[in-house]
Formats: structure tokens, C-alpha cells, sequence
């Protein structure tokens, strides 16, 4: 078990990083202390902000002596309180923030080399650049730092062509509880010896190792891009026309967002400069998005004529294909919004699941009936990934509801939420990780002899249980 460090412990870990690289004051520490969705808020005697990989290891071998837990924080876009002290006050805060070069990029091998601290949106910028694509994108990418996304394993907007971010690691730089770097930065896509054990820190959040640098996939630069907003009457239509575009435009599909016109409507209402192009209103709508590094592709034409195709089989009601960047760019703003919508909105009941793309319909179906049962006084507003099985079942309290009535309602909810997505083969954390939100029920819910092997292996590499104490795994 970790303790509290000493004021002799503190003074050593402020030196490991030098003067300008430590924050003790009140002022300086809070913005370390609340998680993004404001749903935790914890103290720290100390922030370290490392320049290098080796403070960062010096810092680990005074923690590990001393027995002092260490909270690694990047971005603070984690929606589960991954990266939050908690209220105890013994645990320091290390913000990989000034850790954020771009080591290397190989353009011929498709490989970057790059810190923890660098954000989504540096990382993207650096290998535009070298004319090549990094593929992760999400909505917080101009503050969600790489560490971060490595550590919850995030997935974002083009996880169906691409992958999630475990998918995309070449190779990881890591400090271990004890202090020892692990040097695994190869840039190799083949590479056969042994364990595959960076992968066992990707989606750990921090309590098996602190990522420093990682060696991640490159992809050739995007040359024709073709965008189109759909409506359609359910999400049934949604499989039937994934489905067909895939056949005919294979890995090109990149992007298949679903919407609910709820969704739509909160985003044109509450978010400046969004509009509704779509005329019909139907009761759903697709962002659909085709990609290639071939500029002669003619992905518009492709992607007309399927969508003409699917309109005469009757899939699909009403489309829009964006003619511009900038109207392909209003497409994506109406649905990377949607949360700040939601938040303007009001409170909301959140859900973070999985599903066989083929049980996307039946999830809709059957958590529209829970939240009429279970949150009468909410909204369903399910919108998400849904080319690769991962919705956002979120539910904004209605209008003039009384938000603590609403809010008492989530535990209920989650459970029943849990339940039908477990019954349906799904994960209660697509992609925002577990952190201590879900930390009880991934307990509860897991099978027991993975949780066995997680224990063994969270023991094996950090002992003393200082590295990120009650994120992900419950201690026995
Ligand atoms: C998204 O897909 C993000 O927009 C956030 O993962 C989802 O706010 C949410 O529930
Ligand atoms: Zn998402």
C-alpha cells in the first residue's frame, strides 16, 4: 500500500525535475484535480512536470523507495477519472505535458517516433507534414495528449478502417514502478520474440508502467476524401447500407457515424454555425466518410452511386454529399459537437458501450425501453461509431426535469444498460477506458480468470501498488 511522502520525500522529488518543472502551490495544482466531466475532485501535494525520460525515472525510483503513489496525467479528456488523485492527499500528480517532442518520423518505414506529452492534434500535424496520415481522430484531439491515448486505448471516428489506438503501436518507451525504462521503441511490423508486453500497457491507464514515448503506424496521406450526410428511418437501414458501401468501396469506407435527429437538433440549437442540410427530417442520420491516398479514385462518383443504389432500394430517405472542404467540414462539426451540445443542454446519463455491429439495432431498440422504464424524466440521444459496434447510449435530462431525479436514476439504469449489452456479446467500456467510473462493475462483471491474470500481472509490475491506486483494478 502506498503512503503519504514525507517533506524530505517531496523535496527529492522536486529536485529529480529541477526548478520550473514542479507545482506545489493551491493555484498551480488545481486544474490537476477535477476530471474533465467534473465528476471527481481529489488533492495532491505535488505535480511533476518531467522534461525527460530519465526524471521521469528518477522520479519512479524515489516513489518506489518511499512507497509514494504516482497519478499519470495527460490531457484530462479522460471521461472516466483516469487520470484524477484522489481525495487522500499522499498522491503526487506527473503531467507527461513537457514531455512532447516528435523524436523521429521515417517517412519509408510509416513510422513516428513520440513522446507522451505531445497532443492528438501534434502527432496528426507532424505526420501530415511528412505527407502521411496518423490515423487515431477524436473530438479532443487538440488536448488529448498521446499517453492518453495509448493508456485508454481510444478509438475515435476512423477505428473501422483503422483501428483503435492499440492497433496502431509499433513500439512503447516505458518507466516501470521500480524506476527501470523499458526500451521497446522498434519500428518493426514484424517482430517475433516473445510476449507481446508493450501491449500490456496500452488501455492499462497508467497502473502497470508510465508510457514516455511511443513508436506508432503511419499511413499514406489521404488524396480524395468523399463525405455525405444520410437520413434513414432506422438503424436497420444503417447495416443494410454499410454493408453495401463496403462491397463496393471495401477499405476505403473510413467513417460511419449514426445519429439520432435529437442528437441533430440539440447541436443546430445549442452550437453556433451548425446547421441541418437534410430536408426530410428523418428520425436518423449518417456521417459517412471514404478515404484513399489516390487522388484518381473519383470516391464522390463511387460514393453517389451507391447512395443513388441504396435510395431505389428504399435503405435510405434523404442525402447530402458535401461538394467543398468546407461543407464536408460542417458535417463533421454537426457530429463532433454533439457532446458540447449535450452539455449546454443539461445534465446526461452516459454509456460507453459495445456491440457486434450486427446487435446495434436491438441495442437501440431495447435501451429506448429501458430509459422509458428505468429514466422516464431523460432522453435517448444514441449516437456513436456505428460501423465499428460502439455507440455513446447517452440519455440528456428532458427539458424542466429535475436534475436530481434524473440523476439518481443512472445507477439503475447503467446496471439494466450493462446487462442488455452483456447480453448482446458487448463491453461496458468501448472506448474511454474504465479509470474509476467503471472500476467496481468491470470487477463485478469481468471474467474472473482474466481479472486473476490482470491481478497477477498488476502484482508482478508494480508491487507496492504505487502506480495509479483504484484505476481500472478494485484492490483485493
Ligand atoms: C464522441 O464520440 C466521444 O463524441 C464522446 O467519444 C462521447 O460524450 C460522449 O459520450
Ligand atoms: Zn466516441
Amino acid at each position: 500500500m502506498a503512503r503519504p511522502p514525507d517533506l524530505k520525500t517531496l523535496g527529492e522529488l522536486k529536485a529529480a525535475v529541477g526548478s520550473g518543472s514542479w507545482l506545489d502551490s493551491r493555484d498551480g495544482v488545481e486544474p490537476f484535480l477535477t476530471d474533465f466531466r467534473k465528476l471527481y475532485h481529489g488533492a495532491t501535494p505535488l505535480v511533476l512536470l518531467p522534461r525527460s525520460v530519465d526524471e521521469v525515472a528518477r522520479v519512479l525510483r524515489i516513489c518506489d523507495r518511499e512507497e509514494v503513489a504516482v497519478v499519470p496525467h495527460g490531457g484530462n479528456t479522460s471521461y472516466c477519472g483516469g487520470a484524477t488523485p484522489d481525495a487522500s492527499g499522499s498522491q503526487i500528480v506527473l503531467s507527461l505535458s513537457k514531455l512532447n517532442r516528435v523524436r523521429q518520423i521515417d517517412a519509408a518505414n510509416y513510422s513516428m517516433i513520440i513522446e507522451a506529452g505531445c497532443t492528438l492534434a501534434a502527432a496528426q500535424t507532424a505526420a501530415r507534414d511528412a505527407q502521411r496520415l496518423f490515423p487515431l481522430s477524436l473530438g479532443s484531439e487538440g488536448s488529448a495528449q498521446i499517453g492518453g491515448n495509448l493508456s485508454t486505448n481510444a478509438g475515435g471516428t476512423a477505428v473501422l478502417r483503422y483501428g483503435m489506438m492499440r492497433d496502431l503501436v509499433l513500439g512503447l518507451e516505458v518507466v516501470l514502478a521500480d524506476g527501470r525504462v523499458l526500451h521497446g521503441l522498434k519500428s518493426l511490423r514484424k517482430d517475433n520474440t516473445g510476449y507481446d508486453v508493450k501491449s500490456l500497457f496500452v488501455g492499462a491507464e497508467g497502473t502497470l508502467g508510465i508510457i514516455t514515448a511511443a513508436s506508432l503506424k503511419l499511413f499514406p496521406a489521404p488524396a480524395d476524401t468523399a463525405t455525405a450526410l444520410v437520413g434513414i428511418d432506422s438503424p436497420r437501414h444503417a447495416l443494410d447500407l454499410l454493408a453495401s458501401l463496403r462491397t463496393a468501396a471495401g477499405d476505403h469506407v473510413t467513417s460511419f457515424e449514426l445519429m439520432p435527429r435529437l442528437a441533430v437538433q440539440l447541436t443546430v440549437k445549442h452550437i453556433t454555425g451548425v446547421a441541418d442540410p437534410l430536408a426530410q427530417g428523418t428520425p436518423w442520420y449518417l456521417l459517412i466518410e471514404l478515404s484513399s491516398p489516390n487522388a484518381q479514385q473519383a470516391l464522390l462518383t463511387l460514393l453517389t452511386a451507391a447512395l443513388e443504389d441504396a435510395a431505389a432500394r428504399g435503405i435510405i430517405v434523404d442525402a447530402m454529399l458535401a461538394s467543398s472542404i468546407a461543407q464536408s467540414q460542417a458535417m463533421w462539426k454537426l457530429r463532433e459537437a454533439i457532446p458540447e451540445a449535450q452539455r449546454h443542454h443539461g445534465a446526461s446519463l452516459k454509456h460507453d458501450v459495445s456491440v457486434p455491429v450486427s446487435a446495434i439495432p436491438t441495442l437501440i431498440e431495447e435501451g429506448a425501453a429501458l430509459v422509458h422504464r428505468l429514466a422516464p424524466e431523460g432522453d435517448v440521444v444514441s449516437y456513436g461509431h456505428a460501423g465499428d459496434g460502439n455507440l455513446h447510449f447517452n440519455v440528456s435530462q428532458k427539458p424542466g426535469a429535475d436534475i436530481k431525479s434524473f440523476m439518481a436514476r443512472g445507477p439503475m439504469l447503467e446496471l439494466a444498460m450493462f446487462d442488455l449489452e452483456e447480453s448482446l456479446g458487448g463491453s461496458i467500456s468501448a472506448e474511454h477506458g474504465i479509470g474509476r467510473l467503471k472500476a467496481a462493475e468491470f470487477a463485478r462483471r469481468a471474467d474472473p480468470v482474466e481479472l486473476a491474470v490482470m491481478h497477477d500481472l498488476k502484482r508482478a509490475l508494480d508491487p507496492k501498488g504505487i502506480l495509479n491506486p483504484g484505476k481500472v483494478l478494485c484492490v483485493r
